[in-house]
């Protein structure tokens, strides 16, 4: 299916849905050793909360970083498929990430957006989005032309499939709400390193 055959939505009428609840969708579907990098603080907090995999990496201390890593990890293993979840304000603040990744065309990446509208951990000032800025279109803009809204959980869903199955790179933004995450990732950088790098297979 070509990205000009994809249900769309945009934002207005994307549903408002749970980041916790999306990232559990997304986790329960993933079998084949799948790569997840989460950004900073509430992406990776619900992302820790669905389920410590040894192939999850949890960014601690930067924003905008995990599509930037997650790129460096699917540049590295080809044969893996790579997710990376970032808050809106992260992404904002490292757009120059999604053109790098337009233009290398990295097939086995996709990139999950949780836009709600607001830099919810640190007092929930809010970002460009709630001023109109459009991820989708900006990531079109970029040369991602699989860009699109998820319209709902099903759709939702039906985009991670379709990650999983066909060639990305791929951008999925969401619309989210702002509630609290479900847990706190265990803040220990060393660990989460380490334990990623198994996950991998690059170290015993
Ligand atoms: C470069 C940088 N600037 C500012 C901060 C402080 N900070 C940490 S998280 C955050 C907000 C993140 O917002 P978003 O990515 O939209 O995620 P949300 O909190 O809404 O889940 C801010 C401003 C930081 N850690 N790094």
């Amino acid at each position: 299916m070509s990205a000009n055959e994809m249900k769309s939505a945009s934002r207005d009428t994307a549903k408002v849905m749970n980041r916790s609840d999306l990232t559990r969708r997304l986790v329960a579907k993933l079998n084949q050793e799948e790569a997840v990098i989460g950004g900073i603080g509430n992406t990776h907090f619900d992302l820790w909360a669905s389920g410590q995999r040894p192939q999850n990496f949890y960014m601690l201390g930067s924003m905008g970083l995990a599509a930037p890593i997650a790129f460096g990890v699917a540049m590295a293993q080809p044969e893996r498929q790579v997710f990376a979840l970032e808050g809106d304000g992260s992404l904002l603040m490292q757009l120059g990430a999604l053109g790098t990744i337009a233009a290398a065309n990295q097939k086995n990446l996709a990139i999950i957006v949780f836009d709600n509208g607001v830099y919810q951990i640190t007092g929930s000032q809010p970002t460009l989005t709630s001023y109109g800025t459009d991820l989708v279109a900006v990531a079109k803009g970029t040369g991602l032309a699989q860009s699109t809204w998820a319209a709902d959980e099903a759709h939702f869903e039906q985009l991670v499939d379709r990650a999983l199955k066909e060639d990305g790179p791929w951008f999925i933004a969401t619309r989210t709400d702002d509630k609290p995450p479900a847990g706190v990732t265990e803040r220990d950088a060393a660990k989460i390193r380490g334990r990623f790098m198994q996950g991998l297979g690059v170290t015993k």
